[in-house]
């Protein structure tokens, strides 16, 4: 929005009362969401999805209070899209490009159970511009009393096959890091890239964060939990089309190193992702897709 000023052919997609794009942090175009139980802010800026809340409780998403919102930049909190690569990329941005790229809008709608779903897709000319092999990727996010996320990826080549890793990078807000505890991945093995990427087990049924935390939870498509005893709440992540769970917290010295994220703000998330990453990363054949979804709920215990 060069001069400030939402574009018209924007509009075209809003609900009235319900789905309308404002102009967000920076001057990115935001969109809100008002549903009976729930609100929720996407910017196209990386189809991110930078807030959800269910009417009485706290918000669910974590957003930095330091984060950058300009063009080509990436938002720290919410739910980062990651593709077509995860993590560092000699000479390249991390964790690809889609998060840096301004999304289209493809529509919304309104569903008789009072849930709204929004459609994204992820310009033709990214992946170009890029100079990676052309991929079909959009992304739909639906609000209702939870927040259902899906990213679908096409390969629209007749004749080569399209490898790449994906993920939804979701950081949570919860009360303190210290009362927090994660359930689900008890046997499943993971890399620690805290510990020079040593391959290991989970032993824990309840895993607790009390250091810099890098896990990539591999051939992991359960469920999983996050128990928010400062909050009293529990949230559930489920998904599909997911055989990769990351769990990530800066801690004290990484968060000192970010520009874009406070220095006690540790203290306040946890990321648990959901994709397609390391040796789980995904090779669609010509002509072939594949869906990641993944829906976030949550309840008072
Ligand atoms: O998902 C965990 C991770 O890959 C960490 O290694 C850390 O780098 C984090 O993502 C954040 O990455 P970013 O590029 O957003 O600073």
């Amino acid at each position: 929005m060069k001069d400030g000023t939402i574009p018209e052919q924007l509009r075209k997609h809003e609900i009235p009362e319900r789905v309308a794009v404002v102009k967000g942090s920076g001057d990115l175009p935001k969109i809100r969401v008002e549903t009976d139980l729930s609100t929720a802010e996407i910017y196209l800026l990386g189809a991110h999805v930078t807030g959800f809340q269910k009417k009485g409780e706290p918000p669910l998403l974590f957003m930095s209070e330091s984060s950058q919102f300009a063009p080509g930049k990436a938002i720290r909190g919410g739910v980062p899209i990651v593709f077509p690569w995860f993590g560092p990329r000699e000479g390249r941005a991390q964790h690809g490009f889609a998060r840096v790229t301004e999304w289209e809008w493809e529509g919304s709608s309104a569903s008789s159970d009072g849930s709204f779903t929004l459609r994204f897709r992820l310009p033709d000319n990214a992946a170009r511009a890029d100079g990676s092999p052309p991929a079909n990727v959009t992304f739909a996010a639906t609000v209702s009393d939870q927040l259902t996320m899906e990213l679908a990826i096409a390969n629209p080549s007749g004749t080569e096959s399209l490898s790449f890793e994906n993920c939804l990078h979701t950081y949570f807000a919860i009360g303190d890091i210290a009362e927090v505890e994660i359930t689900g991945l008890k046997g499943t093995a993971f890399i620690d890239k805290v510990d020079n990427f040593t391959r290991k087990v989970e032993s824990a049924g309840a895993i607790r964060i009390n250091s810099e935390t890098d896990r990539v939870y591999l051939d992991s498509t359960g469920a999983v939990e996050i128990h928010d005893s400062r909050r009293r709440r529990k949230i559930r992540v489920e998904k599909s089309g997911s055989a990769s769970t990351v769990i990530w917290n800066p801690w004290v010295a990484k968060a000192k190193q970010m520009a874009d994220f406070g220095d006690d703000e540790f203290k306040q998330m946890v990321c648990v992702e959901c994709g397609n990453v390391a040796q789980n990363k995904i090779t669609l054949s010509p002509g072939k897709s594949t869906s990641l979804k993944v829906v976030l709920s949550s309840q008072p215990v």
